[in-house]
């Protein structure tokens, strides 16, 4: 009942944007505060009114009304956040290992994730990386189990037609490596049609003078070590779902000939055309066949492997060899104690997990190690917090919801309009939002064991209860909460305590790298070379936190906003920072002007991000070339219409709700795989046109 309810506010929030601005205030008057898709605040709405667009003002009126209806009580702003389409498929597939699937999504859930998938697939009958992807046996044979495990019977048109797909392509053992892992889980591939992980990998020495140091998972970009740290403990396991019906049926439908008769050392290197992004070096290929055919051997079921999959429950290091050696022999003693590991990450974001992906597979991890655990209990309900349902089914998404870094840009734009006091009461709510989302408190110690970076003062993508610091969110939030401090405290509330902002400036600071960007969640850890271990067939840049010109230029603005308000704090190191952080973001200009942008399409958002750093700096088109190039290349892209690329801006229906019309998917991670921002349409424009009216126009 709930899930239809929640689809019906979906199919209504659709029809609203055919009703003319009179119905659509009566429709928001009516109340719908809790669960409509236009709630509305008696004080911003009574102040501003569904005011005539036309005017840049009355744009933005509307807009912000709007965009105001959309806000949750806590604050933030709900939003989409799904798009990958290799998600789901380890939550089920998880699920059922564990059998606890049917008891823990209901009925309801079961069906719209069925409706979800059944939306997505393509018309070839394959299914994609995401969304808006052609189809890759990544997406088609993981959704097609899906669809199974979720009850859907092999003879339904749609199945045949994604069967046919996999079947043209030789069959299921030509998915990715990510892929075979999880149909290897299931019991439908063979674990020995992997390439090894191998957990004793964790045991190697961090320090870098060892020079095997350097491979240490724990100077991989974290996403990329969370997610390998729960793998190598299941495939150092060989942890498999019992067989069933169901299993051996999945076995004789995904491949074209009889499962005994494949060769699955053959298997372990291939890959469909459809899925190659980033095909792994030669040199892995004999790194693999090495392992896979004198290290596995030796380590499966050997006190060493027993060791090593201890620690990575733990996730501790050892800088000498000595203590691995140690260890290893007293395996008993440290097993016990290293069930910490995979435990660490789970306590310190209360069960919600870096990610959608080492969350299913921290999940699975402590089912193995242990059906009956309270850990695995705990990490049920937490499974929500990735679930979202929209107009096309239920979906799961990229991380556990983008509301701190959507509500820092709203109230950055809101503001940024000069019309923030006619919208207090929606200020306000969003101040909260921002100051109960800060990291107040450092994860357990000690960090540096668990290769964790400082926290205290940062803020986090989504929730406070996520917790994982990030430099450009920590930014975001600053700046958000600059703005507000600047705002009249009876109107949007008190500013958040200095202190706080301090530490999050140290936070900022601390993240710089020696060649003055800034990477992500973390330093720098590693070099570049150590993509060639990249074995995930389908992301690209995952090993490294590198540099990016978005989180660079954050930190870059952020703290010129931070200086101007708190011009004594650390002004020496602040000002170092600015002039080394500048010139890295004039060095990976391109040379038509342009920067590549990372985290959402692409030379428009990346430009925008570079724009921002050298105006932060005082340079702009009368007094920089690189501003001039900047300048130059976006006048270059400007469409016909008068936009740019996808999301032009004066599209027809803004006349009416004060929506902007959601277009193609916007956000992109590792290269490849596309991600939904269902928040942007509604604040870049706002943004956009506010800082038209209060820079532009009210200086004309
Ligand atoms: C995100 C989401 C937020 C994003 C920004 C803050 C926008 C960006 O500026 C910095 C990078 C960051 C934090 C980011 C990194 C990659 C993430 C975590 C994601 C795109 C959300 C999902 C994605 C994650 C890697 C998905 C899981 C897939 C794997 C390959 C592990």
């Amino acid at each position: 009942k709930r899930v239809e309810e929640l689809r019906q506010r979906f199919v209504d929030n659709r029809l609203t944007q055919k009703h003319s601005s009179d119905e659509l205030l009566r429709l928001q008057c009516e109340g719908r505060r809790q669960s409509g898709p236009f709630p509305v605040d008696k004080a911003g709405m009574g102040s501003s009114g569904a005011v005539p667009a036309g005017t840049v003002e009355g744009a933005l009126r509307n807009g912000i009304s709007f965009y105001e209806g959309l806000q949750a009580d806590d604050g933030h702003w709900p939003g989409d956040y799904g798009g990958p389409m290799f998600l789901m498929p380890g939550m089920v597939i998880a699920l059922y290992t564990c059998g606890v699937l049917d008891s823990t999504l209901s009925k309801e859930h079961r069906a719209e994730m069925v409706r979800y998938l059944r939306n997505h697939q393509n018309e070839d009958g394959g299914y994609g990386l995401h969304i808006e992807g052609t189809s890759t046996m990544f997406g088609t044979a993981l959704t097609y189990v899906t669809l199974r495990l979720l009850g859907v019977s092999p003879d339904d048109a749609q199945m045949e037609a994604a069967r046919a797909w996999i079947h043209a392509r030789g069959g299921a053992h030509n998915i990715t490596s990510w892929g075979k892992f999880w149909l290897a889980v299931l019991g439908v591939h063979s674990w020995d049609g992997l390439n090894p992980m191998p957990p004793e990998m964790w045991l190697l020495p961090y320090s870098g003078w060892t020079g095997v140091g350097w491979l240490h998972p724990g100077r991989f970009w974290c996403h990329c070590r969370m997610v390998y740290l729960p793998m190598s403990y299941v495939y150092g396991r060989r942890g498999t779902c019992r067989p069933s019906a169901l299993t051996e049926a999945l076995r004789q439908e995904l491949y074209p000939m009889p499962y005994d008769s494949i060769d699955w050392n053959k298997a372990r290197n291939m890959c469909a055309k459809e899925d190659l992004y980033y095909p792994h070096p030669l040199i892995q290929d004999v790194l693999w066949w090495s392992l896979y055919r004198f290290g596995e051997p030796l380590l499966l079921g050997s006190r060493l492997r027993k060791r090593a999959l201890a620690e990575c429950m733990k996730h501790i290091h050892y800088e000498a060899s000595y203590f691995i050696i140690c260890r290893a022999l007293s395996w008993r003693a440290v097993l016990a104690d290293c069930m910490k590991h995979i435990h660490y990450e789970d306590e310190n974001t209360r069960y919600v997990d870096i990610g959608p992906v080492n969350k299913v597979l921290n999940m699975l991890s402590c089912w193995f190690e242990d059906p009956d655990s309270e850990a695995f209990k705990r990490h049920l309900p937490r499974l929500f917090d990735y679930l979202w349902v929209a107009e096309d089914g239920m979906k799961m998404q990229g991380y556990n919801g983008s509301q701190l870094w959507d509500t820092s840009f709203a109230v950055q734009a809101i503001i940024s309009t000069g019309l923030g006091s006619e919208f207090a009461g929606c200020l306000k709510r969003a101040h909260d939002y921002v100051e109960q989302s800060q990291v107040i408190e450092e994860a357990q110690a000690p960090l540096s064991e668990y290769y964790r970076h400082i926290s205290k003062g940062a803020w986090p993508f989504s929730s406070r209860d996520h917790g994982w610091p990030i430099s450009d969110c920590s930014s975001e939030g600053l700046k958000a909460a600059l703005a507000l401090a600047q705002m009249d405290p009876n109107l949007v509330g008190a500013a958040i305590p200095a202190e706080r902002l301090y530490d999050c400036v140290n936070v900022i600071l601390s993240y710089q790298n020696w060649d003055g960007g800034w990477a992500t969640y973390e330093n720098k850890r590693s070099f570049e070379a150590l993509e060639v271990l990249n074995p995930s067939e389908t992301f690209g840049e995952i090993i490294v936190d590198y540099n990016h010109v978005e989180c660079s230029s954050a930190c870059i603005t952020a703290l010129t906003a931070f200086g101007k308000q708190f011009p004594e704090h650390r002004a020496a190191e602040i000002a170092r920072a600015l002039k080394r952080g500048v010139s890295y973001i004039k060095s990976i200009q391109r040379p038509d002007g342009s920067w590549y942008g990372n985290w959402a399409v692409c030379f428009t958002y990346g430009t925008w991000f570079g724009c921002e750093a050298l105006a932060a700096v005082g340079e702009g088109w009368a007094n920089s070339k690189h501003a001039k190039a900047a300048c130059a290349f976006l006048l270059s892209k400007q469409r016909a219409d008068g936009g740019w690329g996808e999301s032009y801006l004066s599209c027809q229906d803004k006349e009416e709700s004060g929506d902007w019309p959601q277009q193609h998917i916007s956000g992109v991670f590792n290269r490849n795989c596309m991600i939904t921002y269902a928040n942007y349409r509604n604040i870049f424009p706002v943004w956009a046109l506010g800082m038209y009216r209060t820079k532009v126009l009210q200086h004309k």
